[in-house]
């Protein structure tokens, strides 16, 4: 099964943390996603337990354990961006998802990487789309079985 980090704004701003929800949830039919508090706030406020060292400390390890990184880019977010940049040097194979909007235009160190694929998508339907079609090269793939969990090498990506 896969092990997918999902990033998606939490300070940089929540305005679309309930389309985050829906993302993770269907990407849940593909593996499992390390990063679910990313679309419920529930999630979130249980992580004030947490210190902000533990936080960090946690995700990185779950960025570590990834087998893809998909990052919702939209709301400009330094934590997604620092994710984005450390699973590039790790090799993670990542797909970022961009609504196009008139106000806000994607950073140049995103839309400028050779290294990335960007999507871009204006309804869920869509981004659902862009989601099977890039998950489709990846073994693995598929809704989540339960019972044993193994790990498939991955292709390489590019
Ligand atoms: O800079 P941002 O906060 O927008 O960064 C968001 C990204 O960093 C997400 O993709 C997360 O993976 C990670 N991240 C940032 N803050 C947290 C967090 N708690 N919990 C888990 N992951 C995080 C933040 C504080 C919480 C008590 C609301």
């Amino acid at each position: 099964m896969l092990n997918i980090y999902f990033a998606g704004a939490i300070r940089g701003g929540r305005e679309d943390g309930q389309l985050y929800g829906q993302l993770i949830s269907y990407l849940k039919t593909f593996g499992t996603v390390l990063t679910e508090h990313v679309g419920d706030d529930g999630l979130l406020l249980e992580e004030k337990s947490l210190t902000e060292a533990e936080i960090f400390r946690r995700d990185m390890q779950w960025l570590g354990a990834a087998d893809l990184v998909i990052a919702e880019v939209s709301t400009p977010s330094l934590g997604v961006g620092y994710e984005i940049g450390l699973a590039q040097t790790l090799g993670k194979p990542i797909l970022c998802l961009y609504r196009p909007g008139e106000k806000r235009r994607l950073s140049a160190m995103i839309a400028g990487n050779p290294a990335l694929r960007v999507g871009c998508y204006s309804h869920l339907a869509e981004a659902e789309r862009l989601l099977a079609g890039w998950l489709r090269q990846f073994p693995g793939k598929g809704p989540a079985l339960s019972g044993e969990r193994s790990i498939s090498p991955l292709p390489p990506f590019g």
